[in-house]
């Protein structure tokens, strides 16, 4: 019997993957946690726990109360806010997942999904068609955490068994949670702020080209790992996962197709140069041939979904 526990619940991801596990394995085989209380309105009957990740003991007791026999741990702080409180990021970023590591390597969980991001790569990086493996040197806090993180994962897979899965998220676009201080996040607002009939400031310049996917392809992708047997997969640091790339004024001209009195205007920040470190596109072929991933949607349909999404207001958690 599967039974999970999703850390960070109430995130971007966690909102939509607690949803879809329900559908999976039923509302009754998952609990969704987070550090302060959370509700999910449309299905009142998933199980709500608080759950500060970082406290071991609690964590111990949370998964062996419940006997889970998966984790998919969202928790962690992105990458702009990362850059303002660097300390606390690493530590959150790091130790929380070496707590549900540890639990695994001692038997308490049989599979664990975490997620890594495009992050993990640096300026160093061949920026067009990123390659799986390449130098990497990541200029963030963040991806200093999601590189050392791979690595982690990669280390106790092959030391002690431990079965972690993992993808490289790019930036992730769904409307049925806000995003939570990430550098691709303009995008959303973008969306969101469009859907709204109002205009929107960038805070990336309009010529910044970054890889982003549709929320409900990750949720897939992260489903899809999940259910492949553990000898197809390969790679143990973390799988280079890509869908679409577009830059703030491509962005714009799709929008308008649906919108056509939306507009961007620029005053790029120290997010900028977070973006500059980072590719614009992502060659997967790996995921592709290992598990069979395939993203159903392209820029056109993406924008037109989420801006539909907006528009029907869909306010799922409240916290
Ligand atoms: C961020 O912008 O920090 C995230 C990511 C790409 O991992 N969306």
């Amino acid at each position: 019997m599967r039974k999970a526990l999703v850390i960070g619940a109430a995130g971007q991801i966690g909102t939509e993957l607690t949803y879809r596990l329900s559908e999976e394995l039923g509302t009754d085989n998952v609990i969704a946690s987070d550090i302060s209380e959370l509700y999910f309105e449309d299905q009142p009957n998933i199980r709500t726990v608080i759950l500060d990740v970082l406290d071991f003991e609690l964590l111990k007791s949370t998964i062996l109360d419940n006997d889970i026999s998966e984790v998919y741990h969202l928790a962690a702080t992105l990458s702009a806010n990362a850059e303002k409180n660097p300390g606390f990021s690493w530590h959150l970023n790091m130790q929380s997942l070496l707590n549900i590591l540890n639990l695994a390597k001692e038997g308490h969980i049989s599979k664990i999904f975490w997620p890594s991001s495009v992050a993990v790569f640096g300026t160093d990086t061949p920026k067009e068609n990123t390659p799986q493996f390449t130098l990497m040197n990541p200029n963030t806090v963040y991806g200093i955490s999601k590189s050392a993180g791979e690595n982690w994962c990669n280390y106790y897979y092959e030391k002690y068994g431990v079965d972690v899965r993992s993808l490289r998220f790019p930036g992730l676009l769904g409307y049925k949670s806000d995003p939570g201080g990430g550098t691709t996040d303009y995008a959303l607002w973008a969306l969101k702020n469009s859907s709204n009939n109002l205009p929107y400031v960038s805070f990336l310049s309009r010529e910044t080209t970054l890889p982003m996917m549709h929320m409900e392809d990750a949720i897939d992708g992260i489903i899809q790992l999940m259910n492949v047997p553990n000898s197809d997969i390969k790679i143990r640091t973390s799988y280079n996962i890509s869908s679409v790339s577009f830059s703030p004024t491509e962005l714009e001209k799709e929008i308008q197709k649906t919108i056509p009195a939306f507009k961007i205007s620029y005053e790029p920040d120290f997010r900028q140069s977070i973006a500059d470190s980072w590719p614009h596109s992502i060659d997967d072929s790996l995921a592709r041939n290992d598990w069979n991933w395939n993203p159903k949607y392209n820029f056109e349909s993406l924008v037109k979904n989420i801006i539909e999404g907006f528009k029907k207001k869909v306010l799922i958690v409240t916290r």
